[in-house]
């Protein structure tokens, strides 16, 4: 497989004026007829080019230019594309080809997913439909005719307006859609199936009316009133916070169960993963209607930030993803609570982006080249991309930060933009010089800071002296600085904010600013400090570093209890279990005598435990330890099986010291009552929950009836699977088996939670998961086919730490075998599944060798290009 290079952009030699598609449906026999109105590029000065269309997996049936059939001497045609060599400057092209989508199990271009045909044409799945110049910046308005038989497909649905339909002669029926707005091929999408329609109407800004439609097969009919309160709230804040309305008089969601990603921006039709769009109390959990929530707004703001102004080349793929998830983080944080909100955020960002940017993965905001675009779609792309624009809104602050995305909306509106474009318009609008601060989108890597505070009590001064590096990532020795915002405060020993006032300010104004590091070193100097101040630095997590300073123990406690930022509360308390966990680490490692945990954390904890005012949510993030990849992060040579079993120790020491404060949390917040998605109905439920899971690592047989009675009257879903995920973990009880056998009978027709079955057997804790996962590979109701169904129990495998790094090696054989079956069927989902295996490095020399020596035996067979990459990339 070839590697493609920005370096290499191009402009398209010829441009579409317009697409017309008419379909004609069937399972393993779609016809489709294409006729593009093509002209040469201007910027060609009228040197013809031979006209190259991208084409794959397509049977060709015919090829006519102005009319007039070629033969198959007048063109070429191979495996990828069709090429007519010497064509016209301006020319129609009719084209027909024939395609299988019953049989098209990688599920891009159209495919049939439970009787459904639906498409997914992101990045590059336009071709596997027909063939077309499939880039994004060849924009085009489409007129598309469906075709099928009224029986199997009442629905009949496309982007834009429906401008005619009818029944035919032969009983078969049509209908015909007109999308005004030019758009790229991988915005296009068809959907026709038996389902059935939700509506709903939004009113705009400027009283337009819109058809809001949510299409779903039939037993899901009562499971979409939240996707579509969703998405009224996602039209109204993005009108109320960016001044944007939508455009289209109709906007449509179809959820399918078979789909690779969590939903696509199809223009004015966008196509679902069932799992972001059904809900209902009784089996969604407080984190799918969140999920929920964010998804449906994330693909309405593209909307704009996407489809009305879109990508250049896939290089620019953050240009739109990056600013859409921030924007959907944005809306979240103020549907729900901003804060944890914030940390869920950021802690998702070091449990997947991190490691990402460390390993050999790691590739640029804006990344330079790839083999395969799909490996692309990464954290570093949609979660670092977004922390790159969140830190232009904190140095140009909300108002001129709208002010530049409106202008660069402005600027590139019906155009294909580059990030260069983005960051110039804010540039302009922020009035701030961002020459250093491009390098986000140039350089890989995390950078890390240190920073060392000193204070003098003669001159009341504090003083920060802050340090830059990035380490080495693939391609990338040596790194220039980056522009740092970094927010900071300094809290005074009751605990209150302190006025601040750098040596370079005539006055002191304000107890929280914005230092900005562009230097590998910099020194900042507060004066007029009348006491030791405790430093918080980079609140709310202002820039994606790591950042190390020197808190002691007791400043870390005293940042967790008085810290102003709710982010920095939570953060202390994680870099103080951090120190702990890797004390306690070390301890085993060398055959040390274990220390246990530090008073001062114990008590800490304890505290947290017994706050009655924070935000539940936020209390209940603070009592959870960090996750074992970021633990696992913080090593050079990782033990998987020590980390789980340190945290254990942990966790059953507070469980020790604090058994009765968690009895009674759990007793005070656990009453049943109607179930609400505000946050502190929320909030509550996840420190109920904390609290049980916690107990239940020790549970008599009072707790484990608790349990089951929590389990067995469950009055939603969160509160259910908490209960059954604790229960199926004591591997002891005689209840864990009634649980499970009790959830898969209640929800085995019901294929988001037969999900949530899996994922959660696949999580347990105990040593006989792993016998247990290789059991449920054999279930009847496992299969590789659907991709939600193969992450449930291989996703959830994989990120189970402990279980997945066997000491002998066999989680690594299990998980590449079904990599390798998985390849055959859907090469985009098995190559995201592979990569855990790319994390081979960091781990202990024993588990290092087994794990390489699986990825050299998959780079010896016949991959897709999609899986070749990812493991000849781990293995340079
Ligand atoms: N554009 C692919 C799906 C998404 O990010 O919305
Ligand atoms: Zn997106």
């Amino acid at each position: 497989p070839q590697t493609k290079y920005l370096k290499d952009y191009l402009t398209p030699a010829y441009l579409v004026d317009q697409v017309e598609l008419d379909f004609y449906l069937s399972p393993t026999a779609t016809q489709v007829a294409s006729t593009l109105a093509l002209r040469l590029n201007p910027d060609r000065n009228g040197v013809i080019e031979p006209l190259v269309l991208d084409g794959e997996h397509l049977q060709l049936v015919a090829v006519e230019v102005d009319g007039v059939s070629l033969e198959p001497a007048d063109y070429q045609c191979d495996d990828v594309s069709l090429t007519i060599p010497a064509p016209p400057a301006q020319l129609t092209v009719h084209i027909i080809t024939r395609i299988d989508p019953l049989n098209n199990t990688a599920l891009e271009g159209l495919y049939q997913s439970n009787g459904i045909f639906c498409t997914q044409c992101e990045p590059e799945g336009f071709r596997k439909i027909t063939y077309y110049p499939d880039r994004p910046d060849v924009l085009a308005p489409f007129r598309v005719r469906i075709e099928g038989e009224p029986a199997d497909c009442p629905v009949l649905l496309s982007n834009g307006n429906l401008v005619d339909q009818g029944v035919l002669d032969d009983g078969r029926h049509f209908a015909c859609w007109e999308d005004p707005f030019p758009k790229p091929s991988y915005l296009f999408a068809l959907v026709a199936g038996n389902l059935v329609c939700l509506e709903d109407h939004f009113i705009t800004l400027s009283e337009r009316r819109v058809l809001l439609q949510i299409f779903v097969e039939e037993r899901n009919r009562n499971d979409c009133d939240f996707a579509m309160e969703s998405l009224k709230k996602a039209m109204k804040w993005e009108e109320q916070v960016y001044g944007l309305e939508y455009d289209l008089d109709r906007y449509m969601i179809v959820a399918v169960d078979d789909f690779n990603m969590g939903a696509m921006e199809n223009k004015g039709l966008n196509v679902f993963n069932s799992k972001y769009v059904l809900a209902r109390p009784e089996t969604a959990t407080d984190n799918d209607y969140l999920g929920i929530e964010a998804v449906i707004a994330h693909e309405y703001f593209h909307n704009w930030t996407g489809n009305r102004v879109t990508c250049r080349d896939w290089f620019q793929l953050s240009l739109k993803e990056g600013l859409t998830v921030l924007r959907d983080q944005q809306f979240s944080a103020d549907m729900q609570s901003a804060a944890v909100k914030r940390i869920d955020d950021v802690a998702l960002l070091r449990q997947y982006q991190f490691p990402e940017d460390a390993g050999p993965m790691a590739h640029p905001v804006r990344p330079e080249s790839y083999v395969e675009i799909n490996n692309f779609y990464t954290t570093t792309i949609y979660n670092k991309g977004a922390e790159v624009i969140r830190m232009l809104e904190t140095l140009l602050g909300r108002e001129r930060f709208v002010e530049g995305v409106r202008l660069y909306l402005k600027r590139h509106d019906g155009q294909a933009a580059t990030c260069e474009d983005f960051v110039a318009a804010l540039e302009q609008a922020g009035e701030v010089d961002l020459t250093r601060f491009r390098r986000w989108y140039t350089q890989a890597g995390t950078p890390e800071v240190q920073v060392v505070c000193h204070y003098d009590c003669a001159t009341q001064t504090f003083t920060l002296d802050c340090q830059q590096s990035c380490p080495a990532t693939p391609g990338q020795p040596d790194k220039e600085p980056f522009h740092l915002p970094l927010v900071m405060g300094l809290l005074g020993h009751d605990g209150t904010d302190l006025a601040l006032q750098l040596a370079s300010d005539e006055a002191p104004g304000g107890t929280s600013r914005v230092l900005e590091l562009t230097q590998s070193r910099q020194q900042f100097s507060f004066v007029g400090v009348q006491e030791q101040p405790v430093l918080s630095l980079l609140r709310g997590f202002s820039a994606p570093v790591r950042l190390t300073m020197e808190d002691r123990p007791e400043d870390l406690a005293f940042r967790m209890a008085y810290d102003s930022d709710p982010f920095n509360r939570w953060e202390a308390g994680q870099q103080l279990s951090v120190a702990e966990l890797l004390q306690l680490y070390r301890q085993q490692l060398e055959g040390q005598l274990s220390t246990g945990l530090s008073q001062v954390f114990v008590d800490a904890w304890g505290v947290v435990l017994t706050d009655n005012e924070a935000d539940e949510s936020l209390l209940a993030r603070m009592l959870q330890l960090p996750s074992e990849q970021y633990l696992a992060d913080q090593l050079d040579e990782v033990d998987p099986q020590r980390i789980r079993a340190v945290r254990e120790q942990a966790l059953r020491h507070l469980l020790s010291v604090h058994r009765e404060k968690l009895l009674q949390c759990y007793d005070r917040y656990s009453s049943a009552g109607e179930y609400s998605l505000n946050p502190v109905a929320v909030g509550r439920r996840r420190l109920v929950h904390g609290c049980l899971s916690l107990l239940m690592l020790e549970p008599d047989e009072l707790l484990q009836d608790r349990c089951l009675r929590h389990y067995q009257q469950a009055g939603n879903m969160t509160d259910r699977l908490a209960a059954f995920a604790a229960l199926v973990d004591c591997r002891q009880s005689p209840l864990r088996d009634q649980v499970k056998e009790d959830f898969y009978r209640q929800w085995k027709h019901y294929p988001l939670l037969l999900d949530k079955w899996f994922s959660t057997l696949a999580s347990g804790r105990h040593e006989n998961t792993f016998f247990e996962i290789e059991r449920l590979l054999l279930h009847p109701d496992f299969t590789l086919s659907n991709p939600n169904r193969a992450r449930s129990l291989l996703g959830a495998f994989a990120q189970n730490l402990a279980v997945f790094h066997r000491q002998d090696g066999n989680g690594y054989r299990l998980l590449t075998e079904q990599i390798r079956r998985l390849d055959k069927r859907n090469p985009q989902v098995a190559a995201r599944m592979a990569t855990p295996l790319t994390r081979w490095k960091r781990l202990e020399p024993q588990r290092r060798a087994l794990l390489r020596e699986e990825l050299v035996a998959l780079q010896q067979e016949n991959l897709s290009r999609d899986l070749y990459e990812i493991v000849n990339k781990s293995l340079v």
